[in-house]
C-alpha cells in the first residue's frame, strides 16, 4: 500500500479524500492555491504545499507545480479528485513518466473516453446499448450528412467529439437546418476543444439522466455498484442526486449494469468509472463515460456500504477489488444535495465570508463539506461548497430527513440555495419520483412566473 499520496484538489473533495487517506493508514499531502491557504483541510495536513496563485490555471491546472510538489514530498501517488486535471489524459501520462501512481484509469482509457466518437465506438463494440446515430465522426460530404440523418429521423442532435458535459451540441429539428447546424458546430468544436470532429446521434426529447457507477481493478475484475438518478439538473450542473432511480425496474439495471462491468473488463479499464445513459420509454441509451469519482458518489457508498474512494486507492495500489458482484447488495435510499454559494433565485455567485455554519445530523444524515464559520469562500472556483446526503430505509424516509436536514442547516454571510433545496424537497413531482432531466428548469420558469 502506498504510504503517502497527494491530493491534486480543493474544497470538499480534497477533504474527502484525505479522510480515505487516514483510514488507509495513509499520509495525505494538500497542495493549495494562495486563495485557499486557509482551508481546514490544509490546516489538519499532514503537509501541505502552495502550488501558486489563486486562478486554476496557475495552481490545480499547473502540472509541473503539482509533479514537484509529490516530488519534493516523497509522495508515491496522486489523486486527481474531480474537475481539475483529473480527466487530462496528458496529466495521467506526465504523472506515471515521473514515476508516480495516477489513482484513476490508464492515459489510454482516458484519452479513449475523452474523444466522445471512440468511446461509443468502443461501448458498441463492447454490447452497451447507445443512441442511435452516424457510426462515428460525420463525413463532410453534404449528401451523405443529410442520409444519415434520415435514417436517423428528426430531431437529431450533433455533438462534438471533444465535447461532453453539454459542451459543444446543436439539436436539429428540420433538413433545412442541417448542414449549417454541422458546420456552425464544426466550428466551434475547433476553436473550443482543438477537434472539429463531430457526430449525430438521434434526439431524445424528454429522457431521464441515469449512470452506473462501476469499480475495477487491474487483473480485469470488475463491478457495478448500481445506478443514480442525476435528472434534477439545471444548465447541465446536477442540483439534486438520488439511488436507486425511482420507478425503473432492478432487472434492467442488473441487465445494464453487467454490460457496463463486462464493459471495463474488455477494454482494461481500472479504477472508479461512471457510464452516463438517457433512459427514455423504458430504454437505456449510453452516452457518455466519466472516468473520475464523482460528486455524486456519496448516494451511491449509502446504498452499497462500498467506499468508492477508498477503493480508488486500493486499486490504484494494485490490490485486487476487496468484494465480488454478489456481495453488493443496494439497501435503502439516498438522495443527495449540492449547496452552491449563489443566489437561490438568480443563480449569481455569492462568495465571502461565512459567518455562521451550523450543519445539520441526526441519523441517515452525512455532510461532505469542507466550510466552517469564519470560512471565506474564495470567488475563483466553483460555487459548490458542501453536500448534504440522507438516507433511509425508504425513498419517503430519505426525503424526510432531507427536509429536517435542510431545516437544521445554517449558512450565514453568504446566499445559498438551500432555500431552493427546500422547496424542492416538497415539490408533489419530485416527491412522486422519475422526473426528467427538463424538470427542474421548466419548475423554475414556473416559480419565477409566480413570484412576479
Ligand atoms: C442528448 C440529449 C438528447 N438526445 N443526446 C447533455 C449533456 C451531455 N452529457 C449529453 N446531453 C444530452 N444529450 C441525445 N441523443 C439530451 C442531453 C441533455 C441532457 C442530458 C443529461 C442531463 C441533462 C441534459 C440537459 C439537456 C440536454
Amino acid at each position: 500500500m502506498f504510504k503517502k499520496i497527494l491530493v491534486a484538489n480543493r474544497g470538499e473533495i480534497a477533504l474527502r479524500i484525505q479522510r480515505a487517506c487516514r483510514e488507509l493508514g495513509i499520509k495525505a499531502v494538500m497542495v493549495y492555491s494562495e486563495a485557499d491557504r486557509d482551508a481546514k483541510y490544509v490546516k489538519l495536513a499532514d503537509e501541505a504545499v502552495c502550488i501558486g496563485p489563486a486562478a486554476s490555471s496557475a495552481s490545480y491546472l499547473n502540472m509541473p507545480a503539482l509533479i514537484s510538489a509529490a516530488e519534493v514530498t516523497d509522495a508515491e501517488a496522486i489523486h486527481p479528485g474531480y474537475g481539475f486535471l483529473s480527466e487530462n489524459a496528458d496529466f495521467a501520462e506526465r504523472v506515471e513518466q515521473s514515476g508516480f501512481q495516477f489513482i484513476g484509469p490508464t492515459a489510454e482509457s482516458i484519452r479513449m473516453m475523452g474523444d466522445k466518437v471512440s468511446a461509443k465506438q468502443a461501448m458498441i463494440r463492447a454490447g452497451v446499448p447507445c443512441v442511435p446515430g452516424s457510426d462515428g465522426e460525420l463525413p463532410d460530404d453534404p449528401v451523405l450528412i443529410r442520409r444519415i440523418a434520415r435514417t436517423v429521423g428528426y430531431p437529431v442532435i450533433i455533438k462534438a467529439a471533444g465535447g461532453g458535459g453539454g459542451r459543444g451540441m446543436r439539436v436539429v429539428h428540420t433538413e433545412a437546418a442541417l448542414i449549417n447546424a454541422v458546420q456552425m458546430t464544426k466550428a466551434e468544436a475547433a476553436a473550443a476543444f482543438g477537434n472539429p470532429s463531430v457526430y449525430m446521434e438521434k434526439f431524445l426529447q424528454n429522457p431521464r439522466h441515469i449512470e452506473i457507477q462501476v469499480l475495477a481493478d487491474k487483473f480485469k475484475n470488475a463491478v457495478y455498484l448500481g445506478e443514480r438518478d442525476c435528472s434534477m439538473q439545471r444548465r447541465h450542473q446536477k442540483v439534486i442526486e438520488e439511488a436507486p432511480a425511482p420507478g425503473i425496474p432492478r432487472k434492467l439495471i442488473e441487465k445494464i449494469g453487467e454490460r457496463c462491468a463486462a464493459a471495463c473488463k474488455k477494454m482494461g479499464y481500472r479504477g472508479a468509472g461512471t457510464f452516463e445513459f438517457l433512459y427514455e420509454n423504458g430504454e437505456f441509451y449510453f452516452i457518455e463515460m466519466n472516468t473520475r469519482v464523482q460528486v455524486e458518489h456519496p448516494v451511491t457508498e449509502l446504498v452499497t456500504g462500498i467506499d468508492i474512494v477508498k477503493t480508488q486507492i486500493l486499486v490504484a495500489a494494485g490490490e485486487k477489488l476487496p468484494f465480488t458482484q454478489r456481495q453488493i447488495q443496494i439497501k435503502g435510499h439516498a438522495i443527495e444535495c449540492r449547496v452552491n454559494a449563489e443566489d437561490p433565485f438568480k443563480f449569481t455567485p455569492s462568495p465571502g465570508r461565512i459567518t455562521m455554519w451550523h450543519p445539520p445530523g441526526g441519523p441517515g444524515v452525512r455532510v461532505d463539506s469542507h466550510i466552517y464559520t469564519n470560512y471565506f469562500v474564495p470567488p475563483h472556483y466553483d460555487s459548490m461548497v458542501g453536500k448534504i446526503i440522507a438516507y433511509g430505509d425508504t425513498r419517503d424516509q430519505a426525503l424526510a430527513r432531507m427536509r429536517t436536514a435542510l431545516l437544521e442547516t445554517v449558512v450565514e454571510g453568504i446566499q445559498t440555495n438551500i432555500p431552493l433545496h427546500r422547496e424542492l424537497m416538497i415539490d408533489t413531482h419530485f416527491m412522486t419520483g422519475g422526473t426528467n432531466i427538463h424538470y427542474l428548469e421548466e419548475w423554475l420558469v414556473q416559480r419565477k412566473k409566480l413570484s412576479a
